[in-house]
């Protein structure tokens, strides 16, 4: 496979790729479950955006390109943020983790292993019941309190189309909004007038797709679609030496407040957040078509990296085990004082 790559500005890609079936539903429900926490007095509201996107490489797409999220980091953060008293936006990748249910996922402790059987009376075995009981109570709460909207994508076509409706039915909530953009999102993808129709026939040797750049819509978010949310993005590296570099480039570019690194093997003990000395809004420098990687010039001195780490003996197995800390809670903790003093910074 070759990769080329070619600049949409996201302008022209909203022009011209379609937006998905069920966009205006999905749209109309996002804003209305905002408009209903936007009237209650000091309430916040988060957009998580959780697991993977997918490149179709058909129309009727049979193929696609996919990436390695499960969700584990948008599913247990949203966990976090209801329990801080969030209206949450859960926008997910489909059949990705959820919110709750991902304690119990299919593959790392199958929910039948919890139930044991007596004269056809089901019930959760005793040594499971104190684990399950404060997720389901909290899983209760937020159905009862209606904190909770879930939101499916699969396409990275569906993210970006879904990502800027939200982003516009969240506006009205100016400061008290926060957007914390865990999705691992696609960089390249097929656009319509390059994709096949059908499935593409094998039998003639090799496959070479040429792919687009998928446009920064981290630069309109910042700067039109919500001048004045708090923004978190995540930057994923496999080396930790571009991790800060990067992050800080990101922070110069679209102008937002804070980049949470994270490599991708230490993701789930260590993470780095990376925000200017101020804590301000900065407005972000000209995009540079194909430069969006380039470092910064920046005067080292305007950021500051503050590093969350878990003490090796409460590093996690990935499904919220017995006693484990999870590297979300100090990450939401930390935000949460944040976007409080963001908040009040307009009030005074
Ligand atoms: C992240 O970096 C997330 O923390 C992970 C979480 C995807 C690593 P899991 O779902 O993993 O818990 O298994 N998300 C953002 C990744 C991303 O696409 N970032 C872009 C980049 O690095 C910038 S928006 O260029």
């Amino acid at each position: 496979m070759s990769l080329g790559s070619s600049v949409f500005s996201t302008e022209s890609y909203f022009h011209t790729q379609k937006p998905p079936d069920g966009l205006d539903i999905k749209t109309a429900r996002m804003g209305e479950f905002v408009e209903h926490w936007r009237g209650v007095q000091g309430n916040k509201v988060v957009l998580v955006t959780s697991g993977g996107t997918t490149v179709p490489l058909e129309a009727n797409t049979v193929r696609f390109l996919d990436n390695f999220s499960a969700g584990t980091r948008g599913a247990t953060s949203a966990e976090y943020f209801l329990s801080a008293g969030y209206a949450v936006i859960f926008l997910h990748r489909q059949h990705s983790l959820r919110p709750f249910s991902r304690h119990y996922s299919h593959s790392l402790n199958p929910f039948l292993d919890l139930l044991s059987e007596s004269s056809g009376t089901i019930a959760v075995s005793p040594e499971h019941t104190a684990k399950l009981l404060p997720i389901l109570r909290a899983y209760h709460a937020a159905q009862v309190k209606g904190t909770l909207l879930s939101i499916e994508f699969q396409t990275v076509n569906e993210y970006l189309w879904l990502l800027k409706g939200v982003t516009g039915v969240m506006a009205p909530l100016g400061r008290r909004g926060m957007f914390y953009l865990a999705a691992a999102v696609s960089d390249f993808f097929l656009p319509e007038d390059k994709m096949a129709e059908h499935k593409i026939q094998s039998g003639h040797g090799t496959l070479s797709l040429e792919m687009d750049q998928v446009p920064k819509v981290l630069r309109p978010l910042v700067q039109e679609w919500t001048p004045e949310g708090y923004i978190v993005s995540f930057k994923l590296e496999t080396e930790e030496r571009f991790l800060i570099p990067k992050a800080r480039a990101a922070l110069s570019r679209y102008g937002h407040q804070l980049v949470i690194g994270n490599d991708l093997h230490r993701r789930k003990y260590e993470v780095v957040f990376v925000e200017r000395t101020d804590g301000r809004r900065k407005t972000g420098v000209e995009d540079i078509p194909g430069g969006a990687e380039t470092p910064p010039l920046e005067d080292a001195n305007e950021f500051k990296e503050t590093w969350l780490r878990l003490a090796d003996l409460t590093r996690r197995t990935g499904n919220g085990a017995d006693g484990e800390v999870e590297i979300e809670e100090l990450i939401v903790n930390e935000l949460v004082n944040r976007h409080d003093r963001w908040i009040a910074d307009a009030e005074s």
